[in-house]
């Protein structure tokens, strides 16, 4: 009886150490793997998600930018530029040229208004006398007419219509100069003068106020 439970309890335990070693060996690699296939599916969704939103909240600001020139305009004197008098905001449109004007500091009622040849406001020498915003030459005429007949007729093209400033010296209206383009006024000056324009002899007499319009 003694000698028959030895071998019996030997095979038992051989049957249990293959057991285990064969368990240990197995299951372990399947459970690692498993978790790190499930886990990328679900975290690339998330991005390109939020990245069409993005994506469509910026369309909307796209179109809102038109070409629109900011010209900052300034008083001249016989010495240079001198105090800020406002801005005139030039953009093209299907009727011409169109300028909103923000003008402040300036003499009440009408003035002539028009597109200078030079990018320059500055003071000049003119017949021996520094003059103010002479730097910036003549009216625009690239047809080379001669002639100062406002902004309906067929002399210079930078004849614009006249600048109404109001008795507090603000001129708050949007002009439009029919015959200008933006690409032609790009690189010239927009300049005020003292008196009101005719539109035919007398454009307006000394040059008051200012502003480059950038090439
Ligand atoms: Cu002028
Ligand atoms: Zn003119």
């Amino acid at each position: 009886m003694k000698l028959s439970t030895k071998p019996f309890a030997l095979t038992l335990m051989a049957i249990t150490l293959s057991a285990t070693l064969a368990a240990c060996g197995k299951p372990t690699p399947p459970a690692d793997t498993a978790p790190a296939v499930t886990t990328p599916p679900p975290t690339a969704t998330t991005p390109s998600d939020s990245a069409v939103g993005n994506a469509a909240a910026t369309e909307p600001i796209a179109p809102a930018s038109t070409t629109e020139i900011i010209v900052p305009i300034t008083l001249i004197s016989e010495k240079g530029l001198g105090a800020d008098a406002g801005t005139v905001a030039v953009s093209e449109t299907a009727a011409g040229l169109q300028l909103k004007t923000h003008l402040k500091g300036l003499p009440p009622g009408d003035h002539g208004f028009h597109v200078h040849q030079n990018p320059d406001c500055g003071a000049k020498d003119k017949a021996g006398k520094m003059t103010a915003g002479e730097a910036a030459g003549e009216h625009f005429d690239p047809a080379q007419t001669g002639k100062h007949s406002g902004p309906d007729g067929m002399g210079h093209a930078g004849d614009m219509p006249r600048l109404t400033v109001a008795a507090d010296g603000t001129a708050t209206a949007t002009l439009i100069a029919p015959r200008l383009k933006l690409v032609e006024v790009k690189g010239r000056s927009l300049m005020v003068h003292a008196e009101p324009d005719d539109y035919a002899g007398k454009p307006g007499g000394a040059r008051i106020a200012c502003g480059v319009l950038p090439q």
